[in-house]
């Protein structure tokens, strides 16, 4: 396939100030119509050919300034339109009708239909599938839409921007016509028409704007649309107070359709959801599932700004509207709920997920300078690293000199395509800080490290810190520059009061941030009394890793007295990291786990701390994964041994402290109606890793199963169906457990999810036949996303003993499954397929098998160019 550099990056040679778009709606019929103001760009020369994008689309009619042009003047391809001869004047009206068939388009890009309800999905390249246009995001255009259909199959027709009029036809059909007055790129059309209920709402912007909010969902779900609307509502409050962001329309229309590729789309005025973060009542939906929904949400929201009047000049740069809107969401859920809390999940995120990509070979910089298939690159890295690396900045800056930055890039880019150079230069502008050093983290892939050495004199109340950054080659990058790494730190003396150092020598400190720049640094702080502990990487200032000589003492110190919940976190993940590798290493070699009382009683203090906010306590006692663990060994891993290493860890724990963790289990039990608050879902949280503990300590399902036929709510019923999954799969009370979800929820797909993904996470060699046996299940379809990740998904990238068997059973499946899915949905096949980008960590014998796996994809002709890519850059 082809492969795209970004120092080709040349501006089209025709600008199309105006885009009038027909629809005359048909479930195989499709008939589009665009009529196209073009303008030659001053400087080109006058026989410059038109060349415009398509993909699978049949030209039915061309004219040009009303006239057909001659045969020979233009050539049409299903996937391109070149037009050659055009007016002198370089001015010119161009007429297009295009035939679509939205019924047999299951790709799920451009139009398509999802249980009758026609919609788009156009980001990054699908609108070259309604009609051939200049398909990149720095051509904006000003649109008006007509859309014509049944009223009996669609009542409601939606595009973005405003309506403007609507009408009934003859034959019962009916129209409706909207306008966007903002000029916009291709990837942010929509259209949504079909038959579905609403919610309504009106929000006023600050400056007085009156707007209209409406969610649409099947009819009949209603009422779970509820807490979507409510998040909508703070979103807009949020953006107006902490960025000074208002809303620009006279509405704002979410749609919540049942097959969607991914989370959802920020369409200008029309964002299109996956019904999965809309949909949201107590019954149906964990505490997980509304805090995706509110940040889902509020994501979409707020690309209004940071995406849609401020667009990316080409899909390099997809960090630049990406990771700063995860940015904004990541904070919005910060002040909506306890910061520290969402920081750390962000954290768990980011090391489950964009480390190991970063630290495979899938790894990419977060603004990668080439590609093949851009979808492929719609990552952890340019997401998750890309807000990371945002939120440096305001570390570095301050929050003042940020937000003054981030005045300046709207002022300074409302309505352009921009770049992340543009994005770079408005901090520099605004604080008038060299920030060249720092721009090394959009273009440098991989994890830094951190070597950290200490020294402390008595004498001279002198304690310093050596920082050795290093970064390890990645594909096409062998070797790599030092990075501009901000530290946040504090030294803590006893009982963790701060020490305040009275001066700093050697390498730049700023309040609490060191300035690593070197490769090899130190810095000296004097008139420091005592031998401090350093609490470093505040708040997890950077993405990452540390290797420090602190000792356990030290660690189980930060543990207990750390005034930061991160690093009070991370001191005690490391301490479990440490036991939990040596234990897998000794069960791989047949000898027993072996566990110490001090991390027993270590992780007893922190259960029963009234102190800690329960929500932090439950993440404590959470205790790495099996992949976590499996990252933390990073080479010849045996899956097998890190569970049962693990296993001895909660037994070990849930044994000592059975009988205060099953009085403080019934303690957290609630009085009165379920609250999707913080709060609330903390002490659920809690409650629930009590659960596990109970249940493996006492050895058998009685307390699970209690609970899941008591439970009034998704949250606690779908953890109690999960330990008793988990960790009696097979018994009495698993089997009647599953028969009253099914027999509940059976005609609820989005809920049956959870039920899918809870059996393809069973630990061990049943899984696979389990999964090879809900495939035949009458709700699992391949053609579906949602139903797809909940099995298949959560078998390959969530179950580690049951993906990984040592037979390598589970890569042949897998690979099987994936050319299935590809011929019909290239994209969803291509993601599903990172789940083996780890695989050469593995140990010899199930690397073995999933080479073979991965060799066989990549030797099928005719390949969709999204598995390819994947597979050939895993296999590389
Ligand atoms: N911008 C979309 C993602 C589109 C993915 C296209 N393959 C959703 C989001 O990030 O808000
Ligand atoms: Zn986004």
């Amino acid at each position: 396939g082809q492969v795209f550099h970004l120092d080709d990056y040349k501006p089209t040679d025709f600008l199309i100030p105006e885009t009038q778009l027909d629809f005359a709606l048909h479930p195989e019929r499709t008939i589009v119509k665009s009529t196209l103001q073009i303008e030659r760009r001053q400087g080109i020369a006058a026989d410059a050919p038109l060349i415009l994008d398509g993909d699978e689309l049949k030209l039915i009619d061309i004219r040009i300034d009303g006239a057909a042009p001659g045969d020979n003047t233009y050539v049409a391809t299903p996937d391109r339109l070149e037009i050659r001869g055009l007016p002198q004047n370089g001015k010119f009206t161009l007429e297009l009708t295009t035939e679509i068939n939205p019924t047999t388009n299951r790709q799920l890009t451009g139009l398509y239909r999802s249980s009758n309800v026609y919609c788009t999905q156009c980001e990054a390249e699908g609108f070259r599938r309604i009609t051939y246009f200049l398909d990149r995001p720095d051509l904006l255009s000003i649109y008006t839409v007509r859309i014509e259909a049944e009223r009996s199959e669609a009542p409601l027709l939606l595009s973005n921007g405003n309506p403007k009029d609507k009408g009934e036809l003859t034959n019962g059909r009916h129209f409706a016509t909207w306008h966007d007055p903002h000029p916009k790129p291709a990837y942010l059309f929509a259209l949504v028409a079909g038959d579905l209920g609403v919610i309504t709402d009106t929000f006023t912007t600050a400056s007085g704007r009156h707007v209209d909010l409406g969610i649409y969902v099947e009819h009949g779900k209603e009422p779970r649309a509820l807490y979507a609307m409510d998040a909508l509502k703070r979103s807009m409050k949020w953006d107006e107070e902490v960025f000074g962001r208002e809303y620009d329309l006279d509405v704002f229309n979410v749609v919540a359709v049942s097959d969607f590729n991914m989370g959802a789309m920020e369409n200008k005025g029309l964002n299109v959801f996956n019904d999965k973060y809309v949909l949201a009542d107590p019954d149906t939906a964990t505490d997980t599932d509304y805090a995706g929904i509110e940040a889902v949400i509020a994501h979409e929201y707020f690309h209004n700004w940071t995406g849609n009047r401020i667009t990316c000049r080409d899909w390099f740069q997809l960090c630049l509207k990406e990771g700063l809107t995860v940015y904004r969401d990541h904070e919005f859920s910060a002040d909506m709920r306890s910061r520290p809390v969402k920081r750390i999940a962000e954290v768990k995120g980011l090391k489950a997920h964009q480390f190991p990509e970063d630290a495979g070979p899938l790894a990419h910089p977060v603004r990668p300078r080439q590609f093949r298939e851009i979808n492929n690159f719609y990552t952890s890295t340019v997401y998750e690293k890309g807000s990371e690396v945002v939120r440096m900045i305001r570390t570095i800056l301050g929050p003042d000199l940020f937000r003054k930055g981030m005045d300046l890039y709207f002022e300074r880019h409302d309505g352009d395509a921009a770049t992340i150079e543009d994005f770079i230069k408005v901090f520099e502008d605004a604080s008038g800080e060299d920030l060249s050093q720092f721009a090394l983290w959009y273009d440098q892939a991989g994890t830094p490290n951190l070597a950290i050495t200490y020294d402390y004199d008595q004498a001279t109340k002198t304690f310093e810190i050596e920082i050795e950054q290093s970064l390890k080659a990645t594909p096409g990058q062998p070797s790599k520059k030092p990075m501009h790494i901000p530290v946040q730190f504090a030294l803590l003396g006893t009982k963790g009061r701060e020490l305040k150092p009275r001066s700093a020598k050697g390498g730049l400190v700023k309040d609490d941030v060191i300035h690593l720049r070197k490769r090899k640094e130190r810095f000296s702080f004097s008139g420091i009394s005592e031998r401090p502990v350093p609490s470093l990487l505040r708040g997890f200032s950077a993405p990452v890793t540390l290797t420090s000589e602190l000792t356990r003492s030290d660690l189980v110190f930060l543990a207990r007295n750390d005034g930061d919940e991160v690093t009070r976190w991370q001191a005690l993940t490391q301490l479990l990291n440490a036991k939990l590798t040596s234990n897998s290493k000794r069960v791989r070699g047949g000898k027993p786990a072996t566990i110490e009382n001090s991390s027993i009683k270590l992780l007893g203090d922190i259960a029963f701390n009234p102190a800690l906010d329960e929500a932090f306590r439950a993440l404590c006692l959470s205790i790495p994964s099996e992949s976590d663990i499996a990252r933390e060994l990073g080479a010849n891993i045996d899956p097998d041994a890190i569970l049962g290493s693990r296993d001895a860890l909660v037994s070990a724990v849930g044994e000592s402290l059975a009988e205060r963790f099953a009085e403080l289990y019934d303690l957290l039990d609630h009085n009165g109606p379920f609250q999707p608050d913080a709060a609330s879902a903390g002490r659920r949280a809690l409650r629930n890793v009590l659960l596990d503990y109970l249940s493996v300590a006492d050895n058998t399902p009685k307390l699970a199963a209690a609970q899941f036929s008591k439970a009034d709510n998704m949250t606690d019923r779908a953890a109690a169906l999960g330990v008793l999954v988990q960790r009696f799969s097979g018994s009495d009370a698993t089997c009647q457990a599953l028969r009253s979800f099914e027999e509940r929820f059976g005609n609820d797909p989005l809920v049956m999810d959870k039920w899918f993904i809870v059996q393809a996470m069973q630990p061990g060699n049943e899984a696979l036949g389990k999964v090879r046996g809900l495939m035949t299940h009458k709700l699992f379809s391949l053609d579906n996303p949602n139903r797809t990740r909940a099995l298949i998904g959560a078998f390959s990238s969530g179950n580690q003993t049951g993906f990984n068997r040592a037979d390598g059973g589970g890569y042949r499946f897998f690979a099987e499954t994936i050319l299935t899915i590809e011929k019909k949905n290239p994209q969803l096949a291509a993601r599903l397929l990172t789940a083996m980008r780890s695989w050469r960590s593995f140990e010899p014998v199930r690397r073995e098998h999933a080479r073979e796996a991965l060799a066989t994809i990549a030797t099928v002709t005719g390949l969709s160019s999204d598995v390819r890519d994947i597979v050939e850059r895993t296999l590389a």
